[in-house]
């Protein structure tokens, strides 16, 4: 199983948790499964290659989301050339929603779709025995002709609860969990799975799980929270859900658990502003929730229509100011350049975080295979090239596809201005709390050597809005 790099210089580390499971459930079946972690043991191109090679596979899998598609493709072309024999596969969001890059131009054997556990282990077994593997349900291959074919349909799994947990004594975990946390704190942290799924439909938003939500039973959930407090010695969580928040029942019933059983815990989750109330939050407080991030995206009731967000600028501020109310602390994410967008969308956002108190890097609009979204700026012919597209996608902070009336440049300006004038308002509203704090954070994330660039930006975009 390898996990893809994906670039230099970063001090905080994810763990893989897909990859991770289906590790698990391929060694509960009775295969040998070897990790080779490019990200957690900072391995180059060709030290993966080695080890791969060094431990004789017959299969490799590779993880990682669509990011790290430029590395799946490099090393799929050399293992083809070194060890033609070893069947390669595929999994996670980048090669289930365009299979046809990862067969093709990454040169995998087959691309597995959507959860990936069951999927896994028939398949494994399938070429360990020489039989048919192109029956599988849940997978893309190229038949005969080169053509992109699909095996049957892999039903999503019934019961989470009975999937083995992540096999992370595979992986050098004692990094990821020493790494910076989202906070930009060293505090060991590691995050488990309580849900999959979400049944909302946003426009720019990839469902790998589907509308369904599925959760573990929450007696299960806080077992492994339990398990990795104390094997590991974790002293912060979280839940990297699509949607924690889902159901309130089950939010109430997760936190009397972890109070009654693990009452020093803190943890984090992401938030969607409909689904929270003031009795959630309060329970989610009481048990060591310490931090809720909301994707507010915009702060225009059209630009949050049209992303089908089917949530109001008023309940996004309702949710941020209550979750603060009852002392948890929040962020919030935003993104410019909808569809539809212009300088006075950008003012609403603008004007917004200033009515919430928040400030946030605000990301590019971009749309990600599988979504919507990329079906509409592919539809519009926006993306000509797929694979140079998909080699260019990184983390949203450049503008790589235009959607909106606005020049290019125009748009940048714009990003550049709102996050400028955002962040010196924040910053302006208390200045001897906050701008230590933000210097502080800066230096630990990016470096000394960044401060100087990023200082530059934020005061560049501070003056006025631009004009047309
Ligand atoms: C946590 C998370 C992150 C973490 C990092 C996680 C990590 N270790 O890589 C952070 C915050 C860093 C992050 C960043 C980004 N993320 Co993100 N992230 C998620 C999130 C919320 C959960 C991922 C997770 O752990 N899921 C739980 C595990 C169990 O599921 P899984 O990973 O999908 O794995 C299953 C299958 O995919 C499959 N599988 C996975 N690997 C393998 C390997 C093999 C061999 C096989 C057979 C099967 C297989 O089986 C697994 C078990 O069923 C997902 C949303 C989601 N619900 O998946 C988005 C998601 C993956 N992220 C997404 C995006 C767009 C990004 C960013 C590009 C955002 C941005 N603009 O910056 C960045 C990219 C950063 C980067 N460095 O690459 C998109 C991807 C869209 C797409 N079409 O690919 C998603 C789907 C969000 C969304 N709903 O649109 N993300
Ligand atoms: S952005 Fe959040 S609420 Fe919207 S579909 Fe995705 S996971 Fe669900």
């Amino acid at each position: 199983m390898v996990y893809p790099f994906f670039g230099t210089g970063r001090r905080s580390l994810y763990f893989p948790q897909g990859l991770a499971y289906v590790a698990a459930a391929l060694r509960n079946a009775g295969h040998t499964v070897t990790v080779v972690d490019m990200e957690g043991s900072d391995l180059s191109v060709d030290s993966a290659l080695a080890r791969i090679l060094d431990s004789s596979p017959e299969m490799v899998g590779f993880g990682g989301m669509i990011t790290r598609y430029k590395i799946v493709r490099e090393l799929g072309r050399k293992l083809k050339k070194e060890a033609p024999g070893v069947f390669l596969v595929a999994g996670n969001s980048g090669a289930t929603a365009i299979p046809e890059l990862y067969l093709k131009n990454a040169r995998m054997d087959a691309a597995v779709l959507g959860e990936g556990e069951v999927t896994s282990v028939e398949l494994a077994d399938a070429v360990a025995a020489g039989a048919e593997w192109r029956t599988v349900p849940g997978i893309a291959f190229l038949d005969d002709s080169g053509a992109v074919a699909r095996s049957g349909k892999r039903e999503l799994h019934p019961d989470l609860d009975s999937l083995p947990w992540p096999a992370r004594d595979l992986f050098p975990l004692e990094r990821y969990m020493t790494s910076m946390d989202h906070r930009g704190r060293r505090e060991r942290h590691l995050e488990i799975v309580a849900s999959r799924g979400c049944p909302f439909g946003c426009s720019y938003c990839y469902h790998i799980y589907g509308r369904t939500i599925r959760r573990r039973s929450p007696e299960s959930i806080v077992a492994e929270v339990e398990h990795i407090v104390k094997r590991y010695d974790v002293r912060y969580t979280g839940f990297p859900d699509d949607l924690f928040t889902s159901d309130k029942t089950f939010v109430l019933q997760v936190c009397r658990l972890l109070r009654e059983r693990l009452p020093g815990i803190r943890w984090s989750c992401l938030g969607r502003a409909s689904t929270v109330d003031r009795e959630m939050l309060s329970a989610m407080r009481k048990a060591g929730c310490y931090w809720i991030s909301y994707g507010v995206e915009s702060g225009s009731p059209e630009i949050l229509r049209r992303m089908n967000r089917t949530v109001t600028p008023e309940q996004c501020l309702n949710a941020i100011r209550m979750t603060r109310e009852e002392g948890i602390s929040t962020e919030a994410s935003f993104m410019i350049g909808m569809f539809g967008e212009t300088r006075e969308t950008v003012a609403q956002t603008v004007e917004f975080c200033d009515k919430a108190d928040v400030t946030a890097p605000m990301l590019f609009v971009t749309p990600y295979p599988g979504t919507p979204l990329f079906l509409e700026a592919e539809q519009r012919g926006l993306i000509p090239d797929l694979e140079a597209y998909v080699l260019s996608l990184e983390a949203a902070d450049r503008l790589l596809i235009n959607l909106t009336d606005m020049d290019d440049e125009e748009l940048i300006r714009l990003r550049r201005w709102a996050m400028g004038t955002v962040g010196k308002r924040y910053l302006l509203r208390k200045p001897f709390t906050r701008i230590p704090s933000l210097l502080w954070k800066h230096m630990v994330l990016r470096g000394l050597g960044h401060l100087k660039q990023d200082a530059e930006e934020l005061f560049s975009g501070m003056g006025r809005r631009p004009a047309r």
